[in-house]
This record gives C-alpha cells, sequence and structure tokens, in this order.
C-alpha cells in the first residue's frame, strides 16, 4: 500500500528522522475499527523498517485520539465471531511487532481502545484538557485491548480498579499527576509539538542504542528486577560489539558531536 492510499490515517515526516502518523477518522472521532488498524499497523511497520526513521509519533485530531473500538462495529458481534476470527488480535502488532520508540500525542477523547492504543505506545505525552478512560463497563464488557494490565502497572491497582469499574473518565492533568502521562500540555498544538521534539531527540541518537533501550525498558514490565537486571547487563555488554559504542565514547573524548553509523 503506497502513502497516498490511505484511508483512515495520514502519514508524514515533519521533522528529520520523525515519522508521524496521524488517525484520520473524524465522522467517527477516530473510532477504531480493523480497516483503521490494518493502516496503522502497515504505516507503522513501514516507519520501523526505513532506516532515516528513528522514532515515531501517533497522535488523533484535537477533538479526539479515538474514541474507542467502534462501537456499532462490535455490536451484533457474537461469541463465535470475536473469539473465533480473534477480534482485536491484529492491534497487538505495536506493542509486539515494533521496534522503534513510539510516542503517543494524546489530545481530545482517548476512550476505551483509543486510550488502550494510546497506553501501548512507548511514551504517553497529553494536553491538560484530553479525555481518557476504559468506560467499558457502560456498554457491558470489559477492556479487551489490554486497558485492564497497562493501566493497573501504570498507576497501581487501586486507582485502576476505580477507573475501570466505574467507567469514570480522567483528564489529561489526572494522567500526568499519576504518572500514565510522560509530560502534560496546555494546548494540543503544544503537545504535538512535544512529543515530534521528542521524537527529533530520540532519531539524532544511535538506532542501535536506542533498541536495545526500548528493548530493556520494555523487559522490566514481564521480568522479576533481579534477572531484569541481568538481562539488562548482558545487552548492554552486547552494545560494546556496536560501531557506534566506539563513535559515542570517542566523541565524548574529543569534545565532538558524534556522527553515528547506526551499526
Ligand atoms: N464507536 C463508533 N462510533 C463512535 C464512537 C465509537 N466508539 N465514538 C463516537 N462515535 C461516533 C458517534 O456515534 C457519532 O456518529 P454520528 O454522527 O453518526 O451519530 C460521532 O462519532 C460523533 O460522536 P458524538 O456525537 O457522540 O460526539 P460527542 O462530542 O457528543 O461525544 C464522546 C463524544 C463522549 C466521545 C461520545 O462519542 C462517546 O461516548 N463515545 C463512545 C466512547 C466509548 O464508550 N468508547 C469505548 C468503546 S468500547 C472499547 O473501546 C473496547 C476496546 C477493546 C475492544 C475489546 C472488545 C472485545
Amino acid at each position: 500500500v503506497a502513502e497516498k492510499s490511505y484511508e483512515y490515517i495520514k502519514v508524514s515526516t515533519p521533522r528529520p528522522g520523525v515519522g508521524l502518523i496521524e488517525l484520520h477518522r473524524p465522522k467517527a472521532l477516530n473510532a477504531l475499527f480493523t480497516p483503521l488498524i490494518l493502516e496503522l499497523n502497515h504505516a507503522l511497520k513501514t516507519f520501523d523498517k526505513d532506516s532515516t526513521i528513528g522514532a515515531m509519533v501517533l497522535t488523533g485530531s484535537h477533538k479526539a485520539f479515538a474514541a474507542g473500538a467502534d462501537i456499532k462495529e462490535m455490536a451484533t458481534k457474537d461469541f463465535a465471531d470475536a473469539f473465533g476470527d480473534d477480534f482485536i488480535e491484529s492491534w497487538s502488532e505495536l506493542p509486539n511487532t515494533i521496534k522503534k520508540p513510539v510516542i503517543s500525542a494524546v489530545n481530545g477523547h482517548a476512550l476505551g481502545g483509543g486510550c488502550e492504543l494510546a497506553m501501548m505506545c512507548d511514551i504517553l505525552y497529553c494536553s491538560e484538557k484530553a479525555n481518557l478512560g476504559q468506560p467499558e463497563i457502560k456498554l457491558g464488557v470489559i477492556p479487551g485491548a489490554g486497558g485492564s494490565q497497562r493501566l493497573t502497572k501504570a498507576i497501581g491497582k487501586s486507582k485502576a480498579m476505580e477507573l475501570i469499574l466505574t467507567g469514570r473518565t480522567f483528564s489529561g492533568k489526572e494522567a500526568y499527576d499519576w504518572g500514565l502521562a510522560a509530560k502534560v500540555f496546555a494546548t494540543p498544538e503544544e503537545c504535538l509539538d512535544g512529543a515530534l521534539a521528542t521524537a527529533e531527540t530520540i532519531a539524532g541518537y544511535s538506532r542501535i542504542a536506542v533498541k536495545a533501550c526500548k528493548e530493556v525498558v520494555n523487559k522490566s514490565q514481564d521480568l522479576g528486577i533481579r534477572e531484569g537486571v541481568e538481562y539488562e547487563r548482558r545487552v548492554f555488554h552486547g552494545l560494546f560489539g556496536s560501531e557506534d559504542q566506539k563513535i559515542g565514547m570517542n566523541a565524548f573524548a574529543k569534545k565532538e558531536k558524534a556522527q553515528w553509523n547506526h551499526r
């Protein structure tokens, strides 16, 4: 699929080394459905493979990052449709297969699957008035794309339990205060700008080191502290086999800016 043939997303490269993906299904507040997710996966994989790209930003509109999974698409599904067809399994490509960092810039509504998609990203930025939450309980279901796991890991059990059981939504400011968001911004423009700036910073480093950073931080979510630290040390040792380790350390000694080989 060529870039211009996307129907539900827009892709661009607004800054050096940075790939931007904007969800673009305005009539449904970027409600997520399979055709959109397949385009998103394609764009993420294309940037992931592109050697000129070092980091990505995922955003929606000022009104909605994504107002959830498409309720109208889900309404008629029965158990066999959901289980038999592995409904929403394709959503897991972002957290499971993408190796370069992805920053979400969350403005407006990020509800249900929209909140889950934002939390699948490696860094979450939002604007103060963003409206996040897991309101699935109100529809007679539960979070289905990782929300119960990622929200709980990020903000703790009691608060996550309260939010998921009541369906209460929360602001971008709350997301920041609780540690779910790494940064909060006054306006959507500043939020996207901040995300692009951070992505540009990351894209300026050795791709090898960046990839290793993402891998070891993610391991901390699955491993105990001892195994995690041992894992980190092995990856750290491995980086002494890279050209960029020599380049980075020699540049420091010479007080020069490192010119990475990304090897
Ligand atoms: N799905 C489908 N259409 C949607 C969705 C959605 N999630 N959200 C909004 N829309 C549509 C509306 O139906 C409306 O369409 P139309 O103009 O044809 O009537 C259009 O977008 C604009 O929406 P509103 O008129 O409602 O806009 P408001 O500004 O008045 O309200 C809200 C905005 C508060 C965001 C409101 O639209 C809303 O409550 N939306 C639903 C939010 C929600 O409950 N999301 C969670 C969905 S469940 C989920 O995501 C589960 C994920 C995991 C799946 C696992 C399944 C196994």
